[in-house]
């Protein structure tokens, strides 16, 4: 193979006129008109002179021109790297820079934005809007429709995808080919993907959930998707009859049981329903079989490890669990301090390894060191232990880490721009349980000794610089943070102070 990731994923489908993409308007795109549109990026890319192993960071709105840009990367032997549509300026900025990007892809409504940004950076912009217009598909429009699939080995790096850290730093994880392909034969096979099967899709694809485990596994299957451009349950209803397999983190399973006309009939052609990147509650598990007559399958990943353990296809579905480490997964559950190995039952920090797991963070040796072993094994940071019958529980999390909506927050990332507001002294941000979206975000302050922090205009500065999804839902003005003996702040215990404060939203 000249290039695993293209020819396994993409080359595989040439000449197929079977439909790959279901449109939300009914209309349709073949595999081989995904594979033409690529190609044409594909040109357009090397036109512009990127060269293999040049990163192309693109920050789009779903579509299928988007989804074509990731396959145009991994033929022209690009790095994707993929960035939340939510971010600020600020935070492409830090992206654009630490990656090193040679292109940037972005919305038409951002260039303006950014293009100062890549100027200053050396990056070249091309744009990308939700309809699929702009200049990256007019460039497109004139090139031919096949494209010499440039030589990669299955070492070589196909993609960097950001998670933020305990100190507040993104670090990129780089993510080979044999990593994405490794975990994309081993779900697609776990899970029992056919050609057959129509994954309705409503994750956004700039992460590893939707972009993947859904589109990989998908392709890999040679199956077909119903891509909707995002999340709304209407669509849902409507769409669900149509297809056999959904994915989804669980706010979506709690959107749909919230609604009357999600009903058993509309899943009756469903095979698999999964769930992933943020825990889903037993109670829904069980709500959701008692509407639908489908055990939800939960399984475990990582931006770092893509997908590490189960729940079986066949065999119990246990709720609050997910399940077992996939195949080719070693799994170990180790004391926090000494990471030795603990006895199963116990609770520790859970360390994968396997194909799975990635190469490092981006020019950051020493974080890669703190958390990936020379023997291999990853700490990932979860709280979990493994029961008799050997299923995986995440009972908590050793970092510092939100997650709302199945998005990823780092408290520190905020309490920093927190901290640097007028009249702050301190500031922690903790989750705190919230109907819809799991957690939510909370920001608790200490003032300054006669000092009044102006909350409203804190809230505004941090909206210039982060991410909507990153933003406290409220902040809270106390007299001092509650530390333990070492100084350290108690942030279990202003978790229990705050748990019920949006518990009627
Ligand atoms: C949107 N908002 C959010 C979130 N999403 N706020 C907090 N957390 C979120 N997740 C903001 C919106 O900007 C909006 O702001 C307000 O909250 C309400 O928006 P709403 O319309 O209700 O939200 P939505 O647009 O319907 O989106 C909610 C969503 C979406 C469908 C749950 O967040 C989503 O698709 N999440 C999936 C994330 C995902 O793919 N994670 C996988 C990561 P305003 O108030 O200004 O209107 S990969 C991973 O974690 C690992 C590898 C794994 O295991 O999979
Ligand atoms: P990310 O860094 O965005 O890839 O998020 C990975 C984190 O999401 C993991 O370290 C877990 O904390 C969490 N996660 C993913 N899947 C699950 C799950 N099924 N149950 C609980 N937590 C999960």
């Amino acid at each position: 193979m000249t290039n695993p990731l293209y020819d396994t994923l993409f080359g595989i489908h040439a000449g197929k006129i079977t439909p790959f993409l279901h449109l939300p308007d009914g209309g349709t795109i073949t595999h081989a008109g995904f594979l033409a549109m690529a190609a044409r990026i594909a040109h357009v890319l090397t036109k512009a002179g990127l060269q293999p192993g040049d990163r192309l960071a693109a920050q789009v709105a779903k579509s299928p021109e988007a989804l074509a840009l990731y396959a145009a990367c991994a033929q022209a032997g690009l790095v994707f790297l993929p960035l939340n549509t939510a971010y600020t300026v600020d935070e492409l900025t830090y992206f654009i820079e630490n990656s090193g990007a040679r292109m940037v892809v972005c919305d038409g409504a951002g260039a303006d934005g950014l293009q100062p940004v890549a100027d200053r950076l050396g990056a070249q912009l091309l744009t990308l809007n939700g309809d699929g217009t702009g200049r990256l598909m007019d460039q497109a429009k004139s090139q031919p429709d096949t494209y010499p699939t440039v030589a990669r080995g299955a070492d070589d790096l196909a993609a960097f995808l950001y998670t933020s850290g305990t100190t507040g730093r993104s670090k990129g994880a780089m993510l080979t080919q044999a990593n994405l392909l490794s975990n994309a034969r081993t779900l697609a096979e776990h899970w029992r993907f056919t050609a057959d099967d129509v994954l309705l899709h409503a994750l956004p694809i700039f992460h590893t959930h939707g972009l993947f485990v859904a589109t990989n596994v998908t392709l890999i299957a040679g199956g077909a998707m119903i891509f909707l451009p995002k999340f709304d349950t209407d669509a849902m209803i409507e769409k669900l009859p149509m297809a056999t397999a959904m994915m989804g983190v669980p706010t979506f399973y709690t959107r749909l049981l919230d609604d009357d006309g999600f009903t058993r009939n509309l899943v009756r052609d469903m095979r698999l329903f999964i769930s992933g990147s943020a825990p889903l509650l037993a109670e829904t598990h069980v709500q959701f079989e008692a509407r639908t007559g489908h055990r939800i399958l939960e399984r475990y990943g990582m931006t770092e490890t893509n997908m590490n353990t189960s729940n079986p296809y066949e065999g119990e579905r246990r709720a609050g669990t997910v399940g077992f480490p996939l195949p080719g997964v070693d799994l170990k559950v180790c004391d926090p301090k000494s990471g030795a190995e603990l006895p199963q039952g116990e609770v520790g920090v859970i360390e994968v390894r396997g194909p799975n797991v990635f190469q490092g963070y981006w020019q950051m040796p020493e974080k890669t060191a703190e958390e990936l072993r020379a023997n291999g094994f990853f700490i990932t940071g979860d709280l979990g232990r493994i029961d008799d019958d050997g299923y995986v529980h995440i009972v908590g999390r050793d970092k510092d880490l939100i997650i709302s909506g199945g998005y990823n927050i780092y408290p520190k990332e905020i309490e920093l721009v927190l901290d640097a507001q007028p009249g702050v002294l301190e500031s922690a941000v903790i989750g705190v349980p919230h109907a819809d979206f799991g957690e939510t975000v909370l920001g608790v302050l200490v003032a300054e000794p006669g000092a009044t922090p102006q909350t409203d205009a804190i809230a505004d500065a941090v909206r210039d610089k982060l991410a909507r999804f990153k933003h406290p839902r409220e902040l809270i003005v106390i007299d001092e943070l509650p530390r333990n003996t070492m100084g350290k702040v108690q942030k279990n215990v202003l978790r229990d102070r705050y748990r019920e404060i949006f518990s009627t939203t």
